[in-house]
């Protein structure tokens, strides 16, 4: 069976680790001078967004997806750094590489954050609490940087403990105590429970995970379909997703789930731009390009379409990644429907190396894609002047507050999973 049942079943154990303040603690890493301060993260324009602040910054209210200028108002003493995507990838990947030591079940989230399994690793490393200890101090001693991890039997659990001792902590929800822990949490913490589904279930006196529990299946079935059941599953502590390698990885993507629907093909487009670019990026930093783009679509009342594209050639642009989107998007029927949810992945990923003996062999072949020469320098411009700074101007640059991104990843013949 893959992945285990969950507390019932016994022996899993599986870390959620999530760097702390990503960026932010990179750039004081990188400026030592800058440690102790508050620190934002992001673009310094009229329309710059706070890409991460530091805990110092927090503590003034601000934090990341808020409007540069909202931040500076809260924290006016508080260093703005201009984000440097390229270090950051970099960074990123010396962190999964100790990551990988540990075990070799580790399954990216995004940029800053895994799910690791520990199956087997036991008689190599002992015990999953120690195992996590030192994971902590390797990130530490290696990359210098301080991580949060949480420890538990199932996904949603280890990823709802990783948060919650914040910075620098380590928590673990022991196997045998997953209801005990998830009885008094509020809804809103449960994967997929949205502001919208909280509202409906707080009409009927469900606030608790508890009191999700005592409300039963049945009733949660009728309210949101095949969504209940998997509401009244995780309130169980049940949750059979396995951590699936990102070496077994044949798609990758980014969704944002949104706290107000968005409305209307420019708002839409302008979601799916956001998108295309995080993917166009990470299709840069792997080296990789792709042929197929999907989007992923979900409304206010829970409908999910997805729909895909074969493009003519592989490719790691995000203007094409962003064109093949919207051209999905013509096919959606939006007329009077709110959004909650908008997803770009891409697939059959190719190497560039690989075009190019292609290129070679045929006849008189083309110059080199012009749109390749172009990605690496827009790459570099978004390294020197942040994510935001090539979205064309008619799209907007913000991205919208109060929503929660993940990076997706796929293995073959398997649909997309949601993620969060
Ligand atoms: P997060 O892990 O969500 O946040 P964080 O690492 O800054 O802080 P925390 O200690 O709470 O984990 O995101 C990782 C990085 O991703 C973050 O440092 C910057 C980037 N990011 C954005 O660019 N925009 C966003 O809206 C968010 C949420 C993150
Ligand atoms: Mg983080
Ligand atoms: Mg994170």
């Amino acid at each position: 069976m893959v992945g285990g049942a969950g507390p019932a079943g016994g022996a899993r154990a599986i870390l959620h680790v999530d760097m702390d303040a990503f960026f932010a603690s990179v750039e004081v890493r990188e400026q030592p001078q800058l440690r102790g301060l508050p620190v934002l993260v992001g673009g310094a324009g009229r329309r710059g967004v706070v890409a991460a602040a530091s805990y110092e910054a927090r503590k003034f209210g601000c934090r990341s997806a808020q409007p540069m200028a909202v931040a500076l108002r809260l924290c006016p003493q508080a260093v703005v750094v201009p984000p440097r995507h390229a270090l950051y990838a970099e960074v990123s990947r010396s962190v999964f590489a100790v990551f990988e030591r540990f075990s070799p079940l580790v399954e990216g989230l995004s940029i800053d954050e895994a799910f690791i399994d520990l199956a087997g690793t036991e008689r190599l490393w002992g015990p999953p609490r120690g195992v996590a200890e030192a994971l902590r101090v390797a990130v530490h001693q290696e990359v210098g940087l301080t991580c949060s991890v949480g420890l538990a039997s199932v996904k949603f659990l280890a990823k709802i403990a990783s948060g919650m001792h914040k910075p620098d902590g380590l928590t673990e929800i022991p196997a045998g105590t997953e209801l005990e822990f998830l009885t008094p949490l509020p809804i809103g913490e449960l994967w997929g429970v949205g502001p919208r589904t909280q509202e409906k279930l707080q009409r009927r006196g469900v606030h608790t995970v508890g009191d999700l529990r005592r409300l039963g299946e049945a009733a949660l079935v009728e309210m949101f379909g095949a969504h209940g059941q998997h509401m009244y599953r995780l309130s169980l502590g049940l949750d059979e997703r396995a951590v699936v390698p990102d070496r077994a990885a044949k798609s990758l993507g980014h969704e944002d789930t949104y706290a107000v629907d968005v409305v209307g093909v420019p708002a839409l487009r302008r979601c799916l731009l956001s998108q295309a670019t995080r993917v166009a990026d990470r299709l840069v930093a792997q080296g990789l390009r792709a042929r197929c783009v999907s989007l992923k679509i979900r409304d206010g009342d829970f409908v999910t379409e997805t729909r895909q594209i074969t493009l003519p050639r592989a490719t790691d642009d995000y203007r094409e990644i962003h064109g093949a989107a919207c051209r999905l998007l013509e096919a959606v029927d939006t007329d009077g429907r709110g959004f909650r949810l908008t997803g770009v992945s891409v697939s059959q990923f190719e190497a560039p190396e690989r075009e190019v003996q292609l290129d070679l062999l045929g006849p008189a072949s083309e110059p080199p894609p012009r749109s390749a020469a172009l990605q690496a320098v827009l790459s570099a411009v978004r390294e020197r002047h942040g994510h935001q700074a090539l979205f064309p101007a008619e799209a907007g640059s913000e991205r919208r507050p109060g929503t929660t991104g993940a990076i997706t990843h796929s293995r073959p013949n398997e649909p997309a999973k949601r993620r969060r």
